[in-house]
């Protein structure tokens, strides 16, 4: 989970950075992009003031007069990578609100970057220039929820882990999960069509969406906010704003079904003597697990070590881990506690058999703390790879039995190319979701450089081309591999998603310069 306390920290690492280097910043904002949009002025802001609460506007601009420096939380995103200028921040707080700012912003041709949580990885969430940040932190609440049919209609502000905690004494789950639970919110997740931890078992967020609220580019409010399970009228609109990223309209409010919650979960971290055994050892557990299989998730040795250095979680002694090279780290959610944890010790006593050779060692959560003890290993990944230097990230679906292979690859390129060392490229780490068959490899370098932008791409797009991959498993595609989505689709499904931007928002102005190649 991405405490509140881990964010400042990340944020002070963020500022820490850009007093040190003036190379990201510059090439950021040299960015040339050509723009027909127009930046906020004073006479927008007096218009924004007629009707939106003071405390809803963040403005370098007159009469707001907000230091800069309140607003580089949301210029800067989450790696401290993609830095905006924008001179203004909106928070409404009603879908009213929302559809006015976006209906001056059209008339005006202003760009607007709807903005969530703000830990999106792939520099969809700041501006590229200037343009309006339309924070949904404001719009915040539960709407309604029926504990009968399980659906949870919410704003699209709220953050993951509250809407959990709502959930919790109606004795039911958010199908969705993920690192970044403590600030990303609702509608980022279902912008972005996040996956996360619970993939595997809830299925995707085109599953579990039942129905949304959009404001349009236009400031229309579409309404398709159902309570159905089953709606089969017509085109099925909503899909299109699920991983639309902000660019086809503001996602205001959701409504989702929220699984009942599991009576038993269980977790388990075990350790590999090498990335041979698993596959054997994963067609054996969703075998043996069957129904209650819920995470089945991969991390190599490299990661797994940053991880625990950095203090994400305990696990296993160094003892344990010894001639370890890879781990995976299984969960299980079930409607029986005795007949789950039987089924579990059976797997347990099967997988660690030594004549087996699947597994050299393992831990089993003996208690809650635990169980969050050991998730945070696999989750807090990201946040020691960030403690750790600056990330280049490749969140990438290939075959899972290819997993390491991509990794070794990268890593004799990177070799080859002189870059393997500590004053550049400090360390290539590979983990993920292995039963969605996505890997994240993490590139974590000294600095951000043309050099080593230039060694991995498109190395690392061709490599996932090879495998018939995609570039983008669940991340999205945002600033950052706007150029990438070639390598995954061809050249008529580009050009129809073009059309359909087009027809959505024929002036350009929601989250320019994002998804779609230029
Ligand atoms: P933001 O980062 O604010 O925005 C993301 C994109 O969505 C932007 O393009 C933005 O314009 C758009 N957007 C946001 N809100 C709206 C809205 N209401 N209407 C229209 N557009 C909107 N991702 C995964 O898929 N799986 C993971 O396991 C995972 N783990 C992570 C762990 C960590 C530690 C971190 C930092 C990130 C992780 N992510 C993961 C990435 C990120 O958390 C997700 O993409 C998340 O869904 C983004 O939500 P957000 O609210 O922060 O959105
Ligand atoms: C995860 O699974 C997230 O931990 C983040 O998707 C991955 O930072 C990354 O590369
Ligand atoms: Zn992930």
């Amino acid at each position: 989970m991405l405490s509140a306390v881990a964010r400042q920290r990340v944020l002070a690492r963020a500022s820490a950075w850009k007093a040190s280097s003036s190379f990201l910043h510059q090439r950021w904002a040299s960015t040339t992009v050509s723009s027909n949009l127009n930046s906020v002025t004073e006479e927008d802001l007096a218009h924004f003031s007629s009707f939106l609460a003071p405390s809803s506007i963040l403005s370098t601009l007159s009469p707001s007069n907000t230091p800069a420096d309140e607003l580089t939380p949301f210029n800067d995103d989450w790696m401290g990578k993609y830095k905006g200028r924008s001179t203004t921040v909106l928070k409404p707080r009603t879908t009213e609100e929302v559809s006015k700012i976006v209906k001056h912003c059209n008339e005006k041709r202003i760009g607007i970057v709807p903005q969530g949580g703000n830990t999106g990885l792939v520099g969809g969430s700041v501006p590229v220039r200037d343009e309006l940040i339309l924070s949904l932190s404001n719009l915040n609440k539960v709407r309604s929820f029926d504990s009968v049919s399980g659906i949870l209609v919410a704003d699209a502000g709220c953050i993951l882990q509250s809407l959990t905690d709502y959930l919790a004494p109606h004795s039911h789950i958010m199908p969705i999960d993920l690192g970044a639970k403590g600030s990303c919110h609702i509608g980022g997740n279902v912008s972005t069509n996040a996956g996360g931890l619970r993939l595997m078992r809830y299925g995707s967020l085109h599953g579990a969406v039942l129905g949304l609220e959009v404001v349009m580019p236009d400031g229309t409010i579409l309404n398709q906010l159902s309570g159905l399970r089953k709606d089969n009228t017509g085109y099925d609109l909503k899909q299109l704003f699920i991983g639309a990223e902000g660019t086809l309209g503001v996602v205001t409010g959701i409504s989702i079904l929220a699984p009942v919650m599991p009576a038993a979960t269980n977790a388990v971290v075990l350790a590999l003597p090498s990335f041979d055994q698993v596959i054997p050892l994963f067609k054996i557990v969703k075998r043996d697990m069957g129904e209650i299989l819920s995470a089945f998730e991969y991390m190599d040795r490299e990661s797994y070590t940053l991880s625990v250095k950095h203090g994400q979680g305990k696990g296993l002694s160094e003892e344990e881990i010894e001639g370890a090279q890879c781990f995976v780290l299984i969960e299980t959610s079930g409607g029986n506690k005795e007949h789950d944890e039987e089924k579990l010790s059976n797997l347990l006593e099967k997988v660690m058999d030594p004549d087996a050779g699947l597994v050299t060692s393992g831990v089993l959560a003996q208690s809650p703390a635990q169980f969050e003890s050991l998730w945070a290993i696999r989750e807090g990944i990201p946040e020691a790879i960030g403690k750790s230097g600056k990330a280049y990230k490749y969140d990438v679906s290939i075959p899972a039995s290819k997993f390491k292979e991509f990794v070794d690859k990268t890593k004799d390129h990177l070799l080859s190319k002189g870059l393997l060392h500590e004053n550049a490229i400090k360390g290539v780490v590979g983990y993920g979701h292995f039963g969605d068959g996505n890997i994240h490899l993490n590139i974590v370098a000294a600095a951000y450089t043309p050099e080593i932008a230039a060694a991995l791409e498109p190395f690392v797009f061709e490599l996932v081309a090879s495998y018939n991959g995609s570039v983008s498993a669940e991340h999205g595609i945002g600033y950052a591999k706007t150029s990438a989505m070639r390598y995954s689709k061809d050249q008529t499904s580009i050009e129809l998603m073009k059309k359909i931007k087009k027809l959505f928002d024929p002036n350009g102005i929601m989250n320019p310069w994002k998804v779609l190649p230029q």
